[in-house]
């Protein structure tokens, strides 16, 4: 009843609505409308309340909560189903047990906070309480296994625009999965998948956005390198809307390749937008590590990097780091 009543007055926009309006259109009496609207101004909604007129929604609290992220919502597939999380260990690991369940293509999972919240290659991901979009889609796109590495080439050009979109800045893709601003990471990128030979059963993308952080929120290990929207912009942003972009971009690039199968399309705007490109790499292995120039993108999403004895070589995303010669990017 309390969600009801909450959708009610997001519906009504911030216009007031009569207690006894609610009461009749829900069914309810006065005092239990009353009683939800305290409870939801006790958990931060900013409603007003005027003898006379009614109530109104004025402000929504800064914790994401299932009625208000699906009312932002555009979209038809993806963010359709969402769960959200206080705590969780990680969002990814959530949603792979989702999948295994039987959870349909587009269901979201968020958490406010993870404690062990993950990247590639075993590394950790700092993901602190309300600061950022730390969330996991799952998707089941009928391709090849080998063609997963399209996947976060699509997540990442589809997070690159919202993140444009919704705060104007200048967003780059450092290949291959992480979002970046003036030079730092702002979001990264990590496609987790189960299939057999022939098969992906369901891919799992995890999504870190660094929203609201601050600087002091990011360990000295990582200040040099993480950015966060909130200190590019200096002002806070609004998770849910930043969240709702990107499930646009997602389900608007995702579909339209899975339709046309032009992953040129994609690559493009990759190219477009690559902070990697047309510059010296060094390349991490987990056992070596060389130097080189990163010259284009091979049409199955890898990385061609000629090197110092003039060879090219593709670099596959799975098992390496792509660092610039002086640093991070
Ligand atoms: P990555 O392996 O490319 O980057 C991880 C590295 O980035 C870390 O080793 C550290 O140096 C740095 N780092 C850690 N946390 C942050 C941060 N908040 N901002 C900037 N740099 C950071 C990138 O892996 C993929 C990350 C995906 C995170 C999402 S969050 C939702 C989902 N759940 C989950 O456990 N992971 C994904």
């Amino acid at each position: 009843m309390r969600d009801r009543i909450l959708k009610v007055l997001i519906e009504n926009n911030d216009k007031f609505l009569s207690g006894q309006a609610i009461s009749s259109s829900l069914g309810i009496t006065r005092s239990a409308v009353w009683k939800h609207i305290k409870s939801l101004q006790q958990d931060g909604f900013e409603i007003e309340s005027r003898s006379g007129l009614g109530y109104r929604l004025i402000a929504l609290p800064e914790e994401l909560d299932q009625v208000t992220l699906v009312e932002t919502m555009n979209t038809r597939i993806i963010g359709k189903n969402i769960e959200i999380h206080q705590v969780i260990d990680s969002t990814n690991n959530r949603a792979r047990e989702l999948a295994l369940e039987g959870a349909d293509e587009g269901t979201l999972v968020i958490a406010e906070a993870q404690a062990k919240g993950r990247g590639r290659m075993g590394r950790s991901w700092i993901s602190p309480r309300g600061k950022g979009i730390w969330m996991s889609l799952i998707l089941r796109p009928d391709l090849p296994p080998d063609q997963a590495p399209r996947i976060t080439a699509i997540i990442a050009v589809a997070v690159r625009n919202a993140l444009n979109k919704a705060t104007g800045l200048e967003t780059g893709i450092k290949w291959p999965n992480d979002i970046i601003i003036d030079g730092k990471k702002v979001c990264g990128i990590l496609t987790e998948m189960h299939a057999d030979i022939d098969r992906i059963y369901y891919v799992v993308v995890g999504i870190g956005i660094n929203a609201n952080m601050t600087q002091k929120d990011f360990p000295t290990e990582i200040s040099s390198t993480a950015a966060s929207l909130r200190i590019a912009l200096n002002s806070s942003v609004d998770r849910r809307q930043i969240i709702a972009l990107v499930m646009d971009e997602v389900e608007d690039i995702y579909f339209k390749y899975l339709i046309n199968r032009d992953f040129q399309q994609i690559l493009d705007q990759c190219r477009q937008h690559s902070v990697t490109l047309n510059r010296p790499v060094k390349v991490i292995g987990r056992d070596k590590a060389f130097e080189g120039y990163a010259l284009d993108f091979d049409e199955d999403g890898s990385l061609l990097v000629k090197k110092k004895d003039g060879e090219i070589t593709k670099v596959m995303s799975g098992d390496v780091s792509v660092r610039g010669d002086q640093g991070y990017v």
